[in-house]
Formats: structure tokens, C-alpha cells, sequence
């Protein structure tokens, strides 16, 4: 009630914006405010709902997705929440998948020739206004450094929401001749965007980890072909590293980065909710920052020219569409290539069997395959049944589980369990390595292969507005044949918000791949224009 009162009573010197704006914080903040406070009280229920069940999780995926992703991600001990709204402690179970995307990434573009570098986190104010267009629909979101201690700062710094602005100065400076190009930089950074849509750990959080790729080059053409390489390369995080089938394309002039020419994005499918994700960006920027910032270089010719650039980053993100994708009712369920540890083995002794033999054996084994390079760890905690061991493995999303009892250890064999799908095998002691790396490969492979064909089964294609919202209501997301005015996408998402609050459609890419367009065929929601490509829509976060 106080601070309600306040607020009024601030708005009374603003202005009818700065108003309207204020209102729409405060009420976003109560909103967000509120979300923290379910997480939380989801939490306790989590508790209480283990207690009686004995399980990890109290919902299921199916029955209340929301909550089965706020528990799951706890629960597996990925994240922590946080006394600020909308930021979340990486546990070591996150970080270090963080950890295998960040070795993949990193290597492949130091291939291509960029090197990393630190800029700092902070950015005039001065530097953020320069770049008027692209920062103006972003201005609520900066967060903004206006005192230390309790003395008022000279002039407020921003924290850095991208660093363009924070960059290219320095580009301007360093770039002089085509000798100097191109000059390819990346950062591993933390970023902070003060968002007021509900957040979700992992997929909107108001400070994350990303990279952020920017690059400068001679040529358009050289530009183009790096955006390709880099969208590649994300295709490769989600596919090859986290088994999450993508679509690679190009964004509408909508929704694409507004300061740039155009933008490419990988879009993954979530099918508890039939919700797409942008999964990554890359972006040719064209000429319009050299513009801006003035970064110039002398041909081989003697002339000027402006150069051209890209900017190019995937983030924390990637992790929640991983756990989301693949997570089931007993928890995580971690691709191989990307789990903090892949291999789980579990000595099972039993009553009148001496114990220090089985579990010698068991560390033997797991000495074995830890030799041979696999993530591994022998759990032979005393204080736990091997029940419960299960259950926490599981819940952890460790891809293989390897048991030993007394009747493995006089066969000298031991029983191999799957995460993904509990299949079993017993396996003998001379093949444990060999079939244990051959395990792992298969379980990467049908994850990829099960998530395809799910995505592939909820990709429909539509040719006119009638089948349209029927698909989009089956959680389908929607392949149709576009005119690729933006008036027209408007009027989609205008007309795709459900009575039942959900919301509107927008584009998420105009795939690479494209079926046949038949000469004459016309945009499934203008039916007097004529069709340009087929253009993927759904309902996204
Ligand atoms: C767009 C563009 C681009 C480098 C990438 O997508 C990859 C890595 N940057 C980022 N973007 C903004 O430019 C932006 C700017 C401000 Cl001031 C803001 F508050 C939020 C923003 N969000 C996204």
C-alpha cells in the first residue's frame, strides 16, 4: 500500500511516458516478484510431495510442465534461486556441461581463426546513445551503476547488455588498413538484461553466460560465408553435443536484429508445450555499425570503404533447451558427450558377502574406464541404499549406470543399465571399456534420433489460414507458405492469440531448406498475395 502510494505520488512530476513507463516496471516487478515466490513454494511442495512418494519429482512432465522444469532443475542440482528476481546459481552440474559446450565452441572457431579476448562490463553512457536505433527498443532492459556507496556517480554506466557499443569504438581505432582484416574477436562473458517477462532458470534469466563473436571484414562476401561457418557450428551444439534436433534459417525483417542486415538463427522445438526457441544467432550486421562508429579502412587501392560485420552468440540457454527436450519423470537425462559424468558404477553388496572384495572390484573397474577417458565415478557410499543410489543417478541424468553384485563378480561381468531408455545388458569384464564407449555413442545417437523424429512429427504443413490455428492448438509448430510482408505477420499474431491466453504466432525462421513452391501459390494468410518461401511459424518463448 506504501509504496503504492509513493509511486503515485512520483508519477505526479513525470511525465504521461515516464508514467506509463513506471507503472509497467512496478507491475512487472510485482509480477516477477510473485513468479520467485511460486518457484519457491513449488519447492517446499517438491519437498513434501518426495516425502510421501519417495521419488524425485512430485509432478510429471505431462501434468504441469511448468513445475516439472522449476523441480527438475533444483532437484538435479543445476541451478540454485537466488534473492534477485530472475537470477540463478550455475551449480557445478550446470557449469560443467556449460564447460563442454564452451571446449567445443572454442576450439572450432580458434579453426576459423578468431581469438579471444575481455572487454569490460561496463559501458559509458555516452557509448550507448551513439548507437541510437539499435539500443532505443531496448532501453527499459539496461541495467544502469548510478552511485557507489551512497555518493551519486558523475555520469551513470550502463551494464553491458551486448557489447557492440562497447567494441566497436575500439574497432574504429584499431582498423586502419585492409592489412588489419579481417580482425575476428570473441568474448566468454556474463551479460545483463533487466527483463520484465516471466523468467525461467536457464531460458530467460536477467543475467547469463554467452559468447558474443564480432567481426569485421573487407568484403560482403567474406561476411557472408563466416555467418554460415558460425550458424554450422551451432547447429552442431544442439545436434552433435546436446541431441536436440534444430531448423537452421533466416528471420523476417521483423524479427530479425534490428541494427543488423540480416539474421540467421538455429529454432528447437520443446514438445511438452509445443513451444519453439531461438536456440543461437548469427548475424551479418552489413555496414550499418561501421557507419555509425565510423570503422573505415584503406583499400589495396588507395580508396575508404566501410567494413563489413557480424556478431554472433548462443548462451546459457542452450542448457535448458537440453534438459527440457530430454528430461522425463525421473529427472535429467544427459547426452553423453555433454554429462559431468557419464558413467555411474554402483558395487550392490549383499548380506553374507564381503563387501571390501565387491567394492575393490568396483573401483578397479571404474579405475579402467576412467584410464580409458570417460567420465566416471564408483559410488560405494556406505550411508545410502543402492535403491536410493538409482534414484539420484537418475535424477541426475547420468547416461550409463553400471552395477556389480556378487553374482557379476564370480561371472566377472557387470550389469550395464541405460538412462535414456533402461534398457540392461550384462557385459564382461573384457569388454567393459570397448562396450561402454559403444554404449555411450548409441544412447548419444537415439537421443538425437528420438528427438527428431518427435520434432518431425509436429512440423505440419499448412497452405491456408483455416488449418492454421487448429495446428498451432495441437502444439504443432507450422511450415506455410508466406508473402513476407510484415503487416501480414502482424496480423498473424494478432489473430493466433487464444481466447484461453495463449499467445499469438510469430515467424521463427524462413528455413534454409525449403520444399517445392509451386509457381502461383499464395500466402496461406493474405490469399490475394502471392507465396515468396515457406516460412516456419509457432508459438515460442
Ligand atoms: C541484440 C545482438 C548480437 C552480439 C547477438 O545476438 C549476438 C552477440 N550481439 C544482440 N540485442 C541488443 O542489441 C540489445 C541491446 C540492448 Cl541496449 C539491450 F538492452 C538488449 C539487447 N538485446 C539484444
Amino acid at each position: 500500500m506504501e509504496d503504492e502510494r509513493k509511486l503515485e505520488e512520483s508519477m505526479a512530476e513525470m511525465s504521461v511516458d515516464e508514467a506509463k513507463e513506471a507503472k509497467k516496471k512496478a507491475k512487472a516487478e510485482a509480477k516477477a516478484a510473485k513468479a520467485a515466490k511460486a518457484a519457491a513454494k513449488a519447492a517446499a511442495a517438491t519437498e513434501k510431495g518426495k516425502k510421501k512418494t519417495k521419488l524425485g519429482l512430485s509432478v510429471t512432465k505431462e501434468e504441469n510442465f511448468g513445475d516439472w522444469y522449476s523441480e527438475i532443475v533444483t532437484e538435479a542440482e543445476l541451478i540454485s534461486y537466488y534473492d534477485v528476481s530472475g537470477c540463478y546459481i550455475l551449480r557445478p552440474w550446470a557449469y560443467a556441461i556449460w564447460e563442454e559446450l564452451k571446449a567445443f565452441f572454442d576450439g572450432e572457431i580458434k579453426k576459423l581463426g578468431v581469438e579471444n579476448c575481455y572487454f569490460p562490463m561496463f559501458v559509458p553512457e555516452s557509448n550507448l546513445i551513439k548507437e541510437k536505433d539499435h539500443v532505443e527498443g531496448f532501453a527499459p532492459e539496461v541495467a544502469w551503476v548510478t552511485k557507489s556507496g551512497d555518493t551519486d556517480l558523475d555520469v551513470p554506466i550502463a551494464v553491458r547488455p551486448t557489447s557492440e557499443t562497447v567494441m566497436y569504438p575500439y574497432y574504429a581505432d584499431w582498423i586502419r588498413s585492409h592489412r588489419d582484416l579481417p580482425l575476428k574477436l570473441n568474448q566468454w562473458c556474463n551479460v545483463v538484461r533487466w527483463e520484465f517477462k516471466h523468467p525461467t532458470p536457464f531460458i530467460r534469466s536477467r543475467e547469463f553466460l554467452w559468447q558474443e563473436g564480432h567481426t569485421a571484414y573487407a568484403t560482403k562476401a567474406e561476411a557472408d560465408e563466416e555467418v554460415k561457418q558460425i550458424l554450422d557450428l551451432y547447429r552442431r551444439i544442439f545436434e552433435d553435443l546436446l541431441c536436440v534436433p534444430v531448423i537452421p534459417g533466416v528471420k523476417s525483417e521483423k524479427e530479425k536484429f534490428a541494427g543488423g542486415l540480416y539474421t540467421t538463427t538455429v529454432e528447437a522445438y520443446v514438445p511438452a508445450n509445443g513451444r519453439a526457441i531461438q536456440g543461437a544467432t548469427s548475424h551479418c550486421l552489413g555496414q550499418n555499425f561501421a557507419k555509425m562508429f565510423g570503422i573505415e579502412f584503406e583499400t589495396e587501392e588507395r580508396a575508404r570503404a566501410l567494413v563489413w560485420q557480424n556478431s554472433w552468440g548462443f548462451t546459457t540457454r542452450t542448457i535448458g533447451v537440453m534438459v527440457m527436450v530430454h528430461g522425463d519423470d525421473k529427472g535429467l537425462v544427459l547426452p553423453p558427450k555433454v554429462a559431468p559424468l557419464q558413467v555411474v558404477v554402483i558395487p550392490l553388496p549383499f548380506k553374507g558377502c564381503d563387501s571390501s572384495v565387491l567394492v575393490g572390484a568396483a573401483e578397479e573397474l571404474t579405475a579402467e574406464l576412467k584410464a580409458a577417458g570417460l567420465r566416471v565415478r564408483c559410488d560405494a557410499r556406505e550411508n545410502y541404499t543402492p535403491g536410493w543410489k538409482y534414484n539420484h543417478w537418475e535424477l541426475k541424468g547420468v547416461p550409463l549406470r553400471i552395477e556389480l553384485g556378487p553374482k557379476d563378480l564370480e561371472q566377472r561381468s557387470a550389469r550395464f543399465v541405460r538412462r535414456d531408455n533402461g534398457a540392461k545388458e550384462d557385459v564382461s569384464w573384457q569388454r567393459l571399456v570397448e562396450q561402454a564407449r559403444c554404449t555411450l555413442e548409441q544412447v548419444q545417437k537415439d537421443l538425437l534420433d528420438r528427438a527428431t523424429k518427435e520434432r518431425d512429427q509436429n512440423v505440419v504443413e499448412v497452405r491456408n489460414w483455416e488449418d492454421f490455428l487448429p495446428a498451432l492448438d495441437a502444439k504443432k509448430l507450422v511450415l506455410a507458405p508466406w508473402c513476407e510482408e510484415t503487416a501480414v505477420e502482424e496480423w498473424v499474431k494478432a489473430n493466433s492469440a487464444g481466447g484461453d491466453g495463449a499467445m499469438g504466432a510469430k515467424t521463427l525462421c524462413i528455413p534454409f531448406k525449403q520444399p517445392a513452391l509451386p509457381e502461383g501459390t499464395m500466402c496461406f494468410a493474405a490469399p490475394d498475395k502471392p507465396a515468396k518461401r515457406w516460412t516456419l511459424w509457432g508459438r515460442s518463448y
